[in-house]
């Protein structure tokens, strides 16, 4: 099985609100045809639900966020999975929406609903969850991310790969110079200058990442303006774009 998060930044215009990149998300979901091999999806915020997180200024934290701002940050995500959900469907594919209110608790994750996500994809269709605003009991709500569903779902269902879909080539040895790295080596990579939003933006997604790679598993961050990329990282052939090799125990 191969787990593949579709960023904010990729399928959202993130300088404009509420704005989809239907093109490139319709480009994705072709060059995901090609896989033959049973994918989960995961895809982030972008323009849609970190627009409203930020509005409401809601975060990561569980605390007494407005309700009404729950209410929309939520609302959004699901027109935004909506339009993921109809380019699957346009593209003859079988999309099977799940929120991650259907697997979670609290901040925990609920195994054995997570372990059903498997058998979903293994009998042939797509499910796909997103990042969003969830319950976390006592009054108190949090903004989950797309980018910890993958360390999540990677540690219960051991995927073959874990690819970060970005808008960018993978991570750059610094922004000015955009020089690729091809394999990152640090135990523990940080990143200095990069775009923050609500859930940590690019250092986070390094920070999961690197703990998916210690499970062993091999994570990829491929450029989806380049869907081809997708493909080429579960052939295993050769393309554009950074790894962090899978290695227990480092
Ligand atoms: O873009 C956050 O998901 P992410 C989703 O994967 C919301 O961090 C609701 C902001």
């Amino acid at each position: 099985m191969i787990l593949i998060k579709l960023g904010g930044s990729i399928i959202t215009n993130k300088e404009k609100p509420l704005s989809p990149r239907k093109k490139i998300i319709k480009a994705i979901v072709k060059n995901l045809k090609k896989i033959d091999e049973p994918i989960i999806i995961v895809h982030g915020g972008g323009s849609f639900g970190h627009y409203w997180s930020m509005k409401y200024n809601m975060h990561t934290k569980p605390m007494n966020y407005s309700m009404h701002g729950v209410s929309v940050v939520k609302n959004s995500m699901i027109e935004l999975n909506k339009i993921i959900l109809d380019s699957f469907l346009e593209n003859k594919l079988n999309p099977y929406c799940i929120p991650p209110t259907d697997f979670m608790a609290g901040n925990d994750p609920i195994i054995k609903k997570v372990k059903e996500i498997q058998k979903i994809a293994n009998a042939g269709l797509i499910p796909i969850t997103f990042g969003d605003a969830l319950w976390y009991g006592q009054k108190k709500t949090y903004i989950l991310s797309g980018d910890r569903i993958m360390t999540y779902l990677s540690k219960i269902l051991k995927p073959r790969l874990s690819i970060f879909v970005l808008n960018e080539d993978g991570l750059y040895l610094d922004l000015k110079s955009k020089k690729l790295i091809y394999e990152i080596n640090k135990k523990n990579p940080t990143i200095s200058e990069n775009k923050m939003d609500v859930t940590g933006g690019m250092t986070r997604k390094v920070e999961e990442a690197s703990k998916i790679s210690k499970m062993g598993i091999d994570v990829f961050f491929v450029n989806g303006n380049k869907p081809e990329r997708i493909v080429k990282a579960v052939k295993n052939r050769k393309f554009e774009g950074t790894l962090f090799r899978g290695k227990k125990n480092v």
